[in-house]
């Protein structure tokens, strides 16, 4: 869906939020990678996303809220086993994703995508795959680790983010237990 210019929107997107304690283990286990060239991304803002939506009407969100309450969840916490160190280099970033598919993750991004484009949004028309960056403009080889990553972060909310001056602030949030 194309914003209107004259309207005040917001730049959103909609991800698995992770939670304080295992944000700080994951940044502390990136800083025993030493120097990397690029921008680390912070504690805080780190994120699993599953649908990028850009800038928004902000007089669309109520109905973008009521078609997120209507997604079809899991029923239990999301973990996502992020064991893997990898470098996209056309993206220019340094990620973790998980080794072994995790079919509850893509059908939830599967029902969320759908979901929106009967509003009218549409992602990228590029294959989901799922990922936790952690360093932007990284054009680097990827950085040999001394321990090999193995973080799984326990989601039990989806989450509308607003990415706003670098900081990415929950608007609001959906079970995946219920
Ligand atoms: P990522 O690091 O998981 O790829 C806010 O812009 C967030 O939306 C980014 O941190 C990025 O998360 C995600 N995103 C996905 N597709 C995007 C796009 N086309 N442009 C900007 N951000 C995108």
């Amino acid at each position: 869906m194309h914003k209107q210019p004259d309207l005040p929107s917001k730049r959103l997107f909609f991800a698995l939020p992770c939670e304080p304690a295992q944000s700080r283990a994951i940044v502390q286990w990136r800083s025993t990678l030493g120097h990397l060239e690029g921008r680390p991304i912070a504690a805080q803002n780190l994120h699993l996303t599953l649908m990028f939506l850009g800038d928004v009407a902000v007089t669309q969100l109520p109905g973008l809220y009521a078609a997120a309450a209507q997604v079809r969840v899991p029923g239990e916490a999301l973990r996502v086993r992020l064991d893997q160190l990898q470098a996209w280099h056309r993206a220019g970033m340094l990620l973790l994703v998980p080794t072994e598919p995790v079919p509850a993750l893509l059908q939830l991004v599967y029902a969320l995508h759908q979901a929106m484009l009967a509003l009218g949004f549409v992602d990228a028309p590029r294959e989901y795959r799922a990922h936790l960056s952690l360093v932007r403009d990284f054009r680097a080889p990827v950085p040999e680790a001394d321990s090999a990553p193995d973080f799984t972060p326990d989601a039990r909310h989806f989450v509308l983010f607003e990415s706003h001056k670098g900081r990415y602030r929950p608007l609001a949030q959906w079970s995946l237990e219920s």
